[in-house]
């Protein structure tokens, strides 16, 4: 280090050399003082940055790391995401927004997964940016990105951090992004044409028409993009998962005898919303249901991005009324083109409630209730009063209904949430799947059918029992010595260089 040239000047080699003293100074401060510190990258989205936000509490509190969020910036209005954030603890994470970057260049109807891999890849050089500052000031030990994250690995490979990705959803989601570069090498189909049902390791059987929204029409984009994500997955230095093995013991039994050549797979979850810390105002939802029977209600809500067409709103509120069931039906305004037009925004701008059938309101109120765009949804799941939730099937929204054992009913709309349902139903049994029509509509019949059968039905009883002994497996994974407990602590470790 100190061989300086001697056709230095001197003083310019006194600067050198002072400057290298610092240096090493900072550096040997960082690795000695300093605590053990983690970047997440979160994709765009609320459901991801809520469970990470999550992760972090949980090793803040057991493992003493600090964290940096890192987040990309689609352009879209950020107050849900900064609520998110400025309720997490100041002194063990902060967060940065990175520059919005720009979808000037693409076309109208580009498809969401699209814009969230492009926001991730668009964002790269200022995420360097800031890497290179948290890699000089603090003692940065690992990467965290969500699903469509793995392009940062290259960001922290030139830092030498080790890339890590907390994979938001189930365990057979992930053993599908896997396959999914050897499907695509090995088969002509579109998926949904398969003639075989896929048998992924020690999964329930899929059927090609149930992969993702974006592996649909292999000619996109979307699909192209999310193939390359996949593949840089096996350079990952672990994955950690949102399961836990009881609730998939196949799939996970099968990362460890069959996953040669995939990063090490660490079962953490359930990690879901513990409190009502994001900052969105509580609404009257709670005192509502403090009102009502106990197990008499249903929690209707297709989380932040899930829309319906007019056709198909009105079609669930007569399902409801129908029922003759108590509800609470998180609305949002109709969109006639995507099912998750609210992804980026959460609220739309006009008043939900305008587009209800006439009369509706007034003729439910007795029984039911409509909230527009947001609940307090883990403290609805968690009432005494929830006995079911019409869901689209996010795996927060899953996790959040096992860990408070209410059964579902399975209406999946976008990204992985047809996996989520056969998984619900014809796995574990926790949920009755909606009957689609040929035109794609759920009748209100239908609607009305699978409410009375989830909420005072001998069908529901049974799920119920079912759900009650997911919830109880819950428990016990996050115990002390509870098996994603274990598995969280031996992440832990690696980072803190102890393993
Ligand atoms: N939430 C509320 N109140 C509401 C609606 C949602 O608190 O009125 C919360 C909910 O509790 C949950 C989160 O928002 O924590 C929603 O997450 P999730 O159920 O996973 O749905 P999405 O927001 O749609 O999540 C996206 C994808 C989904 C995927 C998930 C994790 O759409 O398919 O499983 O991200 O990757």
């Amino acid at each position: 280090f100190f061989l300086l040239p001697f056709s230095f000047p001197k003083h310019q080699k006194l600067h050198s050399f002072h400057l290298i003293a610092m240096e090493l100074d900072n550096h040997h401060h960082n690795k000695l003082i300093k605590p053990p510190h983690i970047a997440i990258v979160p994709s765009p989205g609320i459901g991801h940055l809520i469970s990470l936000a999550e992760l972090a509490k949980r090793l803040v509190v057991h493992c003493s790391f600090t964290f940096t969020f890192i987040i990309p910036n689609d352009g879209s209005h950020l107050a849900p995401q900064k609520k998110v954030l400025e309720a997490l603890d100041p002194q063990a994470i902060s967060h940065i927004f990175l520059p919005p970057v720009s979808f000037h260049d693409l076309p109208e109807d580009v498809i969401i997964e699209t814009k969230i891999a492009l926001t991730m890849t668009r964002s790269l050089s200022a995420l360097h940016d800031s890497f290179k500052v948290l890699a000089e000031s603090t003692r940065l030990v690992a990467l965290v990105v969500d699903l469509f994250g793995a392009d940062a690995f290259d960001v922290a490979n030139e830092f030498h951090v080790s890339p890590y990705i907390f994979f938001p959803s189930s365990a057979m989601g992930l053993w599908l992004s896997f396959h999914l570069p050897h499907l695509d090498e090995t088969t002509t189909y579109e998926y949904k044409d398969l003639p075989e049902k896929v048998q992924l390791p020690g999964c329930v059987p899929l059927h090609g028409r149930d992969f993702p929204d974006p592996f649909q029409d292999r000619s996109n984009e979307a699909y192209k993009a999310i193939i390359q994500i996949c593949k840089k997955y096996r350079s990952a230095a672990g994955i950690m998962v949102n399961s836990f093995v009881d609730l998939e013991p196949g799939a996970f039994k099968a990362f460890k005898e069959q996953g040669q050549g995939f990063p090490q797979v660490y079962p953490v979850g359930p990690v879901i919303k513990t409190d009502s810390a994001d900052g969105f105002e509580e609404n009257e939802c709670l005192k509502w249901l403090d009102k009502q029977p106990n197990g008499s209600v249903l929690f209707v809500s297709f989380g932040s991005g899930g829309s319906f067409s007019q056709e198909q709103m009105t079609e669930l509120a007569f399902g409801l009324e129908l029922s003759g069931q108590r509800f609470i039906w998180v609305v949002k305004s109709p969109n006639e083109t995507a099912k998750n037009a609210s992804y980026f925004s959460i609220q739309g701008t006009e008043d939900p409630c305008g587009f209800l059938p006439h009369g509706f309101l007034e003729r439910i109120k007795e029984v039911g209730l409509v909230v527009p765009s947001w609940a307090p949804q883990v403290q609805v799941l968690s009432h005494g009063s929830t006995s079911g939730f019409l869901t689209h099937c996010g795996w927060n929204s899953t996790l959040e209904s096992i860990v408070h054992g209410v059964p579902l009913i399975a209406w999946p709309l976008y990204a992985e949430q047809k996996i989520n349902k056969v998984l619900l139903v014809d796995g574990l049994k926790v949920a009755l799947g909606v009957q689609v029509n040929e035109k794609g509509i759920v009748e209100r019949q239908d609607i009305a059918k699978d409410v009375r059968a989830l909420i005072e039905g001998d069908e529901g009883k049974l799920l119920r029992s079912k759900m009650k002994e997911l919830e109880e497996a819950a428990k016990v994974a996050l115990t002390q010595e509870g098996s994603s407990t274990k598995s969280l602590a031996e992440v832990a470790q690696i980072w803190k260089g102890l393993k």
